[in-house]
């Protein structure tokens, strides 16, 4: 007969909650003695937790970032095991039995927490047994996960770049672990936990994506005329009216007309997934590094609009009060480095996005117009592209058209 059993945290060694940072088991999943099912990462140590029956999963009861303590519910398992005598211990009988049934998986509990301490790398059990199995060096693998840590999917993902020639005498040499100190004094400070994550995004994204990219200029003379003269005015509803919003109206204009750069490559690679909405992802310079939040719907947002969502999303930004949804769901990204300064820079591009623009800083430059040279104000811009989408020659269309675009962008509010 079939039972539905609590599966719960056994002991873990200590009474603080500890953190869920892999679900590893869904409902419908059959699973045998000892297999998996969760991940939970304290302080010191990640360990994976066995299960102490076989059976099929009926549903479970934690989530990725639950903070969970001995006794806690993980899932609720349809078994034919008998609740008092576990498959492990079919023997056990008595009470004294069944706790001695319990020694094994806590033993194996703390077996596993042990190289996380020993090596400073975040990467659960499991992903270090699939590392183990496969002979890769887990140092070598760029992490995506929560905390900089690696999942199965970085090692999947490892393994996939390896096979399309990262190896074959071409895969990168080990970082050389220098002591610094022997040069000078030094102080160490730990990476912010933004940069840690971002790090490992881009690291990602520039070793996986071919990036070209194609520079050009607008002459935002006009524009910048029109902004002076409606600057303070603006000011005075508390937020300011800057170059990036007219950009980005062009932005989304450019995109609707090429549609292929409002896009991602779907995961297998052999199809684009075209998006009808457009959400630029705008990069966010802040104290503890780069914040990527979400401006939806740029297209049907006014300029004046826009500048009041850009002002609240950086400020938010800075002061860590954004919430995830906000940082999700880009389909073009803009980075302007306009306020400081620069010719030109080449962004590394925001996955799943297939493109991302570069703004820096405008100057005014002579240009050559009807025989004489005029003062032009002129705006830099860096478009990186993914080259698997798309094409050298789309890339310098996107660019002449946004020109376009920038330079005649109704200026209104
Ligand atoms: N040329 C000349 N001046 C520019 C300019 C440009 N392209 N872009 C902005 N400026 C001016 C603004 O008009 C403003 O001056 P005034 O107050 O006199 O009008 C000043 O520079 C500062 O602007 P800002 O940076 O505060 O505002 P913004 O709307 O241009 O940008 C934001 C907002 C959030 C994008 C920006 O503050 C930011 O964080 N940028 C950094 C992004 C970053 O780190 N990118 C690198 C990522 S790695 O690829």
């Amino acid at each position: 007969m079939s039972n539905v059993i609590e599966v719960k945290v056994p002991d873990i060694g200590q009474s603080e909650a500890v953190d869920v940072i892999e679900v590893l088991v869904k409902a419908g999943d059959t699973i045998a003695v000892d297999d998996p099912i969760v991940t939970l990462e304290s302080d010191k140590a990640s360990m994976d937790v066995p299960s102490p029956y076989s059976g099929v999963v009926e549903s479970v009861s934690v989530k990725v970032d639950d903070k969970v303590t001995e006794g806690s519910v993980i899932l609720l398992l349809k078994t034919e095991a008998s609740v008092e005598k576990p498959a492990k211990e079919e023997k056990a009988a008595d009470k004294k039995e069944t706790e001695a049934k319990v020694a094994p998986i806590t033993a194996a509990v703390k077996e596993t927490a042990q190289p996380t301490i020993a090596d400073n790398l975040h990467a659960g059990p499991a992903v270090r047994r699939l590392a183990r199995e496969l002979d890769l060096d887990l140092k070598q693998i760029p992490a995506t996960g929560p905390k900089g840590r690696i999942s199965k999917e970085d090692v999947k993902a490892y393994v996939q770049s390896r096979m399309q020639g990262g190896g074959g005498g071409f895969a990168f040499p080990p970082a050389p672990q220098i002591d610094f100190a022997q040069f000078g004094p030094i102080t160490i400070e730990p990476l912010s936990k933004i940069k840690k994550l971002s790090g490992a995004n881009l690291h990602r994204n520039w070793v996986t994506i071919p990036h070209v990219t194609q520079f050009d200029e607008a002459d935002i003379t006009n524009l910048e005329i029109f902004r002076a003269e409606h600057k303070s005015e603006v000011e005075k509803q508390g937020f300011k009216l800057t170059p990036l919003v007219f950009i980005m109206k062009a932005v989304a204009a450019t995109l609707k007309k090429m549609p292929q750069f409002n896009a991602s490559l779907s995961a297998d690679g052999a199809s684009i997934v075209l998006k009808q909405y457009i959400h630029l992802g705008v990069a966010v310079d802040t104290p503890n590094g780069l914040v990527v939040p979400v401006v939806r719907d740029v297209d049907k947002k006014s300029v004046l609009e826009l500048a009041a969502e850009l002002a609240s999303i950086s400020e938010r930004a800075r002061n860590k009060a954004l919430k995830t949804p906000e940082l999700q769901g880009s389909s073009f990204s803009i980075s302007s480095l306009g306020g400081i300064g620069g010719t030109a820079f080449t962004p590394i591009i925001n996955a799943p996005d297939v493109a991302i623009l570069g703004v820096s800083k405008s100057s005014y430059k002579p240009v050559y117009d009807k025989g004489s040279f005029v003062p032009r104000l002129m705006l830099p811009l860096s478009l990186s592209y993914d080259h698997r989408v798309i094409d050298g020659a789309d890339g310098a269309r996107f660019c002449k058209q946004l020109v376009e675009y920038i330079e005649g962008v109704p200026l209104s509010f």
